[in-house]
């Protein structure tokens, strides 16, 4: 073993025995179930689902079982698993159960959600199910109740509280870092984490403008999705900073990868960006008629899904929450009439309709209405916009021409130039929020950052998005590896410890298939989407080529792939990769906004402008295609991922796995495969198998001794710590194989110390007792 045992001066090997036992194995063993002595057993019917069954009788290898009165089964007794007593039942923390497996723990989650204990703990993380419906678990009188620990059991206001707890008393960053698959409840964890931190250490009045970024965000960057009514098509990671007194001092905020697409296009039965509807709906009339604006069903962009309201939201009412939210973090009414302008330009620009001009299928926008509310939203002149809708500068043999575009071009042109136009914008209102949350403040660098993004992804047909997503994902799995697992691990070994190897899935195989140079699928990506004449094709050909030995990947027929990501395999569909990932709008479109009168044109065209780096000597000019080149999507969202991991890796993070326990987003119904997945993907049942193999209890020596020493029959004062230590273990019988022994602490295996800290306080009583017994009588 690479960890092998240290002599800790004779002593350690005298009192610890290697762990042989059930306990150290993690996973509750089939062959440890001893049908006899327990009553109850756990039967997996053929549809996969866990039943609970009483055991009636065993005979050799088998066992007769029943699940009511009427319904008995005979079954191998190997395909039962044994059920935790029912004192256990609903625990707050995983860990703590006796038998460990799958169905144990996902009844246990079960028995909590069904009477609304929606979190609970998995050792150091902390799972919170989707309620689907408002429970009373928030407010004032929570939060009171976390600040002064007058509850214990597990919720995302304990968390936060921790988080600011150890900012202070350590002087340590932190961060709450929630995952979960889409409409699992992450943003609604997040908003719950802040609105803790906001009533606890807020004071200045700059919480309340923290919080009001949420209407924003949401209205610019949420949609309605097939998933979630509210699904945020961002990621998000918002740091909190405090003053030197702990107070909150001000906030920064980082967006990722927003999801372009859906604002030219979008699928049958949900929505482009609620932004758009809320504007529709709610905007005055002078505003109306300024934008020329009509009703939502006159856009085309939101016409293609056929869905435009939401059940139970009020978009006009949104619209005016919104709009509140923006005086408070100070935009200014003249820009957020540019903002609106911009929604309303890009509306009308999917309005905008071309006819052909010559034999050889070119085209131009035709002189509409469409048109020209364009042009006169964005301040250029009508012209100019139909140029840039309907040719493309090209350099050939280091000469410019231009080069007219055919229907499906132009089309094209014309989607690139929405997307470009409202990206932008989100970035431009991130930014204002940021300035208006930084403004002036003193900060002691001390934050606590809270990230809520998209979590792993796998459809029937997954694009570059999902493909991002997944690599993402990858990474902050390896971060929640090495935060979880591996520190401990190095503290056991600091530490002396026998630490039997614990085997927790290492994704670094994956991580690397993505990352390699030059042969990783980032590098190779980003080598055809700079080579003029590469297909999708060509890109699948490649990858298949030079990684079909990685066992991470696996080459697909026709044009796709499959990565084994730690939650399961992928199948990517690379139709669309190079286009989505050059994410070009061309130069005569950025010339286009650079020429506008109006404000957030030119600002978006400048924007584009520092992002666009100058190709290459020679690359691009012969393609015949684009005249200038920016960083690829991958090649940017890599970066920014890095910087993320970075920040968050110098922090001390928190986990929440958000998990969604229905695919109808009802509230009381719970399906146990879909939670199983869940708990695979998001690592929590490892994080228990691991937390109960170890010995998550610890205590320093002196700490030890100091507690429990005048416990010890014969206490001598001068024992060092090490030793009082090892004979209190002793006295009390404490089981060799749940404990061990460091140089600095001692590491106790799950509910150990319970059993000492009940001595303790029985003693203690009793102490009390005699001393005022002694009162009694002197007085
Ligand atoms: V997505 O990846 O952005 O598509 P999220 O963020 O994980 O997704 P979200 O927080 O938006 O999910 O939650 C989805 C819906 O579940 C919310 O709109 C609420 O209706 C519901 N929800 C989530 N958490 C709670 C809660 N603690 N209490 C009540 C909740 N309802
Ligand atoms: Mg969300």
């Amino acid at each position: 073993s690479p960890y092998a045992r240290k002599d800790n001066k004779g002593l350690k090997s005298s009192i610890s025995h290697q762990d042989s036992d059930l306990h150290s194995r993690g996973w509750d063993d089939v062959s440890v179930y001893n049908a006899k002595k327990k009553n109850y057993a756990w039967f997996q019917a053929p549809d996969g689902k866990w039943e609970l069954a009483k055991i009636i009788s065993v005979t050799g290898t088998e066992s007769l079982i029943a699940f009511s009165e009427t319904k008995v089964l005979k079954v191998q007794s190997d395909c039962l698993l044994p059920a935790n007593p029912e004192i256990l039942d609903g625990i707050d923390d995983l860990i703590q159960l006796s038998y460990l497996s799958e169905p144990s723990v996902l009844y246990n989650l079960q028995y909590r959600y069904e009477r609304d204990m929606i979190y609970s703990k998995a050792g150091p993380v902390l799972v919170a199910i989707n309620p689907f419906k408002t429970i009373p678990l928030y407010g004032d009188d929570y939060m009171h109740a976390y600040k002064r620990k007058k509850i214990d059991s597990p919720h995302v206001y304990a968390i936060a509280d921790t988080a600011i707890r150890e900012m202070i008393r350590d002087e340590v960053n932190q961060s709450i870092v929630i995952n979960g698959e889409s409409g699992a409840g992450k943003t609604e964890t997040a908003k719950i984490a802040m609105q803790y931190l906001a009533a606890v250490r807020g004071g200045s009045g700059i919480e309340y403008e923290i919080l009001k970024t949420n209407p924003i965000l949401e209205g610019f960057g949420n949609a309605k999705t097939s998933r979630n009514d509210n699904s945020s098509r961002f990621g998000k990671l918002i740091e909190i900073h405090f003053s030197e007194i702990g107070r909150i001092a001000g906030a920064s905020i980082q967006t990722f990868l927003l999801e372009k697409s859906r604002v030219v296009q979008c699928t049958e039965g949900e929505r482009s960006y609620h932004s758009f509807y809320q504007l529709c709906a709610g905007a005055p009339p002078s505003l109306r008629e300024k934008l020329n604006l009509k009703s939502a069903h006159e856009y085309k962009y939101l016409q293609q899904s056929n869905c435009y309201n939401i059940s139970g939201v009020n978009d006009a009412e949104e619209f005016r929450i919104v709009v509140e939210a923006l005086d408070i973090v100070h935009v200014s009414k003249e820009d957020q009439e540019n903002v609106f302008s911009m929604l309303a330009a890009v509306l009308w620009l999917g309005n905008v309709t071309f006819q052909a001009v010559d034999d050889n299928n070119h085209v131009e926008p035709m002189i509409d209405e469409a048109l020209l509310t364009v042009a006169k939203l964005l301040g250029c002149e009508a012209e100019n916009l139909q140029t840039a809708l309907s040719t493309r500068k090209m350099t050939v043999m280091n000469e410019n021409i231009i080069k007219r575009l055919n229907l499906t071009q132009a089309m094209d042109s014309r989607d690139a130039l929405a997307k470009s136009i409202y990206s932008c914008l989100f970035d431009w209102l991130v930014e204002q929020i940021n300035k208006s949350l930084s403004a002036g403040k003193r900060l002691s660098g001390r934050s606590i950052s809270i990230l809520d993004i998209y979590g792993f992804e796998s459809f029937d047909v997954n694009s570059l998005e999902q493909f991002c997503i997944n690599y993402a994902n990858e990474r902050l799995q390896q971060h929640f590896n090495h935060h979880l697992f591996k520190l401990e691990q190095e503290e056991y070994i600091q530490d002396g410890i026998d630490w039997a190897k614990v085997d927790f899935e290492d994704n670094q195989a994956c991580l690397s298939l993505f990352e390699k140079k030059p042969l990783g699928l980032l590098s190779l990506l980003d080598e055809e989407t700079t080579f003029p004449n590469a297909t999708d094709m060509s890109f699948a050909n490649k990858l298949k080529q030079h990684l079909s030995d990685n066992p991470c990947f696996r080459g697909e027929r026709g044009k796709a792939f499959t990565v084994h990501h730690y939650a399961g395999e992928v199948k990517y569909d690379t139709t669309g990769f190079l286009e989505k990932n050059r994410d070009l709008l061309h130069s005569v479109a950025i010339q286009l906004l650079s020429s506008c009168t109006c404000k957030l044109p030119q600002i978006f065209a400048s924007s584009m402008l520092s992002l666009t780096e100058k190709p290459a000597v020679g690359s691009l000019n012969k393609s015949g295609g684009a005249d200038s080149q920016k960083l690829s999507v991958t090649l940017k969202f890599k970066g920014q991922l890095f910087q993320l991991m970075q920040r968050l890796g110098n922090t001390r993070s928190h986990f929440i796995r958000c998990i969604k326990p229905n695919d109808s987003h009802a509230s009381g119904i719970y399906d146990q495969q879909l939670v199983l997945q869940q708990l695979k993907c998001c690592g929590v049942l490892e994080v228990v198998r691991i937390s109960r193999s170890g010995f998550p209890t610890r205590m320093t020596h002196q700490k030890f001794a100091r507690r429990y020493g005048f416990l010890l029959l014969d206490h001598v004062a001068s024992q060092d710590p090490l030793s009082a230590s090892v004979a209190i273990l002793q006295q009390f019988n404490i089981l060799p194989e749940m404990y061990q022994v460091g140089y600095t602490k001692l590491f106790f295996r799950t509910g150990q110390i319970g059993k000492l800290e009940d001595t303790r306080n029985r003693t203690l009583n009793g102490i009390l007792r005699v001393q005022s017994c002694f009162r009694g009588h002197k007085a």
